[in-house]
């Protein structure tokens, strides 16, 4: 939800509340979630248009359930270990419990024979949970992040709670197909229930209690943006002025070069800046032909673990501007703040080379924010296979970010792209991200989700 700041509402920055704000907008819809403040309770209220309705958690709750079984228990198990998930069996049972007051809220609010739609891996034991409170809503999950190989997710001490949870949903998307997979072998192996193509069938029991076959789909639907908003700021003369600004702050250097990622271990940033780091040394980049600007927006600076991220990430980009960088001009320009949208715009027109480095990543809006706000048809997208966004952008430059010399490689190709590859590159990207747009995917989702609902449910606008 909203964090309160100072007496006012604020949007918060991550990727579901961009997705999910123009489909609030639209539908006279309740928004259940944690306003963001610990030990606080508020009614709820109306904002926007939409009707938000306060969940809270307690400071112990956002330590167990939050920081601890979401963020360093599932986000790194997730996202194929690449920091290692920490299990305790009291986050665990905070997850349950914090789960199921989120179950409980949607389940009061819920209008009869209505659509729930749960967003996330901070609440897969909610579909479950819901339906067995009002057997007569629609349930939809929608999961942002990977769902991992079986080798890794059989690690979860509570691999089948988690699974059982999920089950609950009529439909479970996920970004990639991949995913979707990777979530139907979880089944057949934990559960032995029949999982072909996208449906599994769920032995349930019916009113009577007769045994019945409950059908559940499970499918990747890859989240995207709202990409004609990015297309009119960046058509925004004072937008476009500013990019021109920054380019002139940074000296006019021939090639600016661009990243934009939450401060997360999963972003590959320590990788992009080794790269770079590489360049340099060897001479075949100086800083003063190109410049990396790099925004690491912060996140999660409770977790240990990305304590330890931003203390290595600001050493290496200290030693890169101590032995390249000269009076006024750093080679690096690292910038640990948020930024308000139209200046993120200016920034990605500015920007020549966009790095998206991922060693693991659901989707990648930023990628897709970067190719939206190119109205100019030029630029170079720069895209990790491990960002769920490569399934769709296949006209990026796509590398393997655990391969620095290809993506040192990738970078010089990308700084001498003639300029026809890059408007014909850039084209067909920005072909697949109008098209596809934030509302097609939630539009394609409910749909579907609409397709398994009874007859004489009330319909949803989308
Ligand atoms: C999760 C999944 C999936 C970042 N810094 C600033 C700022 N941002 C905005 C970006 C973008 C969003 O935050 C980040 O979205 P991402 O998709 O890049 O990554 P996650 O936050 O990890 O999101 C991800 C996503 O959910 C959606 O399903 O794609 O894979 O991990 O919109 O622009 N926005 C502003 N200032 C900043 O400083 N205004």
């Amino acid at each position: 939800m909203e964090g309160k700041d100072g007496g006012s509402w604020q949007r918060s920055p991550g990727g579901l509340v961009t997705a999910l704000e123009p489909l609030m907008s639209v539908n006279d819809g309740a928004w259940v979630g944690w306003p963001g403040i610990a030990d606080r309770e508020f009614e709820p209220f109306e904002n926007e248009g939409a009707w938000l309705v306060p969940v809270s958690l307690s400071e112990q709750d956002v330590a167990d359930y939050y920081e601890g079984f979401s963020n360093d228990t599932l986000w790194p198990l997730y996202h194929d270990v690449i920091a290692q998930p920490s299990y305790h069996r009291e986050w665990w049972e905070s997850y349950v419990e914090v789960n199921r007051r989120f179950a409980e809220a949607a389940a009061s609010v819920a209008e009869d024979l209505g659509t729930v739609w749960v967003q996330d891996y901070q609440l897969q034991l909610v579909p479950a949970m819901l339906r067995e409170l009002r057997p007569d809503l629609t349930i939809g999950f929608f999961n942002h992040i990977p769902f991992p190989a079986y080798g890794i997710y059989s690690q979860l001490p509570w691999r089948r709670q988690i699974v059982q949870g999920l089950l609950g949903a009529d439909v479970i998307g996920f970004q990639r197909n991949a995913d979707a997979g990777n979530f139907a072998r979880a089944v057949r192996r934990l559960f032995g229930y029949s999982a072909k193509g996208s449906v599994v069938e769920v032995p349930a029991t019916d009113t009577d209690g007769r045994p019945i076959v409950r059908t559940v789909i499970a499918r990747h639907f890859p989240i995207s943006i709202d990409a004609s908003a990015y297309e009119r700021l960046a058509a925004d003369p004072a937008v476009q002025e500013r990019a021109r600004e920054i380019r002139r702050e940074l000296g006019n250097p021939k090639t600016v070069m661009l990243g934009v990622d939450r401060l997360d271990y999963t972003k590959g940033i320590g990788h992009r800046i080794k790269a770079f780091g590489e360049l340099l040394e060897e001479g075949r980049l100086t800083a003063e032909d190109a410049i990396l600007i790099q925004v690491a927006s912060p996140s999660r600076e409770r977790v240990e673990t990305y304590r330890a991220l931003r203390d290595e990430i600001e050493l290496a980009v200290g030693r890169i501007n101590g032995d390249y960088g000269s009076i006024g001009h750093a080679a690096i320009s690292y910038l640990h703040h948020s930024y308000p949208r139209p200046e993120m715009v200016a920034l990605f027109l500015a920007a020549d080379v966009m790095l998206v480095t991922a060693l693991r990543d659901g989707m990648n809006l930023v990628a897709k924010e970067y190719v939206a706000s190119r109205v100019d048809d030029d630029g170079v997208l720069i895209l990790s296979e491990f960002a769920g966004a490569a399934d769709e952008l296949k006209s990026a430059l796509l590398i393997n970010p655990h391969d620095i010399d290809g993506m040192k490689d990738a970078i010089l190709i990308a700084m001498a792209m003639p300029k026809r590859e890059r408007t014909a590159r850039m084209r067909a990207l920005r072909r697949r991200v109008l098209e596809h747009d934030v509302e097609r995917w939630s539009s394609s989702f409910l749909s579907v989700l609409a397709r398994t609902r009874p007859a004489g449910a009330p319909a949803l606008e989308t």
